[in-house]
């Protein structure tokens, strides 16, 4: 049976994030991929001035009233960028009204990166993500999110296992699912002997063994069990890879796969996107290069 993904984001019409990045990854990856637009923005809002910004708030709750009378479900609900305050307690109670024994609820609690709040966002809009992320099966919050979520200092990298696996425990009172904690840094000459010493770990994908800087996932279970899937470090900042990161996880989850190995594949396949980004040189705020890579997802999805 061919799973159905309700994707939950804005529409930024011009600069490849949320739902621009969420259709083509899970329709490409054999999932059907309906979609909730929460707003609508000429661009997003990372580095554009003058953005058109159309909050669709009042079409919510409409778009899902017609959808409950036509006895549709849903597979997976996979939401991130909202487009109010307002809209994270709507959203729940969609999830709540859409949500039946097999439903599996992902929420990205888009909200900031580099350590600040998105500046769209009032103070408050933490504390209702958290509320949002208690409703989840699987959570993709990245170090300053995590931080914002929990109350914990934020730390630019590289990070600690420590620092990484403090955060992810401190997640487990926020979501009873699993976490999986993006932008998680670290030193080669730290993790290697974790890795290859005596009595090395194998909870560990490393995608570039031998790299002086790694970056990458740590995926948290309910019961304290950590895995981690990393990447040698592309320097620069890209925008809209936790989307496609998210995006790739869904995918590989619909397609059957262990949050592990999602994490995996999603981060192969997002540093991917950001490689052929960097060797293009294109303006980092339209977005990175995760259309030539989708063939190369679904053959990793089906290995
Ligand atoms: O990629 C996250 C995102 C999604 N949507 C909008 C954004 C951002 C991040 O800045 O501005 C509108």
């Amino acid at each position: 049976m061919q799973k159905r993904v309700l994707a939950i984001h804005d529409v930024s019409c011009f600069g490849k994030c949320s739902l621009t990045v969420a259709l083509p990854i899970i329709s490409a990856a054999g999932a059907e991929c309906a979609v909730l637009p929460t707003a609508v923005l000429s661009t997003h809002t990372g580095g554009f001035e003058g953005f058109t910004y159309r909050d669709m708030t009042g079409d919510l709750l409409p778009i899902v009233d017609h959808w409950k009378s036509l006895g549709l479900r849903f597979d997976y609900i996979y939401t991130g960028f909202l487009g109010s305050f307002e809209q994270i307690d709507m959203v729940g109670g969609i999830i709540d009204r859409l949500r039946d024994g097999g439903t599996t609820v992902v929420v990205d609690p888009v909200m900031a990166d580099n350590g600040e709040l998105y500046k769209v966002f009032p103070e408050e809009f933490p504390e209702g993500m958290r509320g949002l992320c208690g409703k989840a099966d699987v959570i993709l919050p990245n170090i300053t999110e995590a931080s914002l979520l929990t109350g914990s200092e934020y730390r630019e990298g590289p990070h600690s296992e420590g620092y990484a696996e403090g955060l992810l425990s401190e997640l487990r009172s926020v979501c009873p699912g699993s976490s999986v904690l993006t932008g998680v840094e670290f030193d080669g000459g730290a993790l290697e002997p974790v890795l290859f010493g005596p009595g090395g770990r194998g909870a560990y994908a490393v995608i570039t063994p031998g790299a002086r800087h790694y970056l990458g996932a740590a995926c948290g279970s309910p019961d304290g069990r950590v895995s981690y899937a990393l990447h040698s470090l592309i320097p620069g900042r890209y925008h809209g890879t936790g989307d496609v990161f998210g995006s790739a996880v869904v995918a590989a989850l619909a397609n059957g796969l262990s949050l592990d190995k999602a994490a995996e594949i999603a981060v192969r396949y997002t540093a991917g996107s950001i490689l052929r980004t960097a060797e293009a040189g294109t303006d980092v705020r339209f977005g990175v290069d995760f259309e030539a890579g989708i063939g190369g997802l679904i053959e990793d999805l089906k290995r």
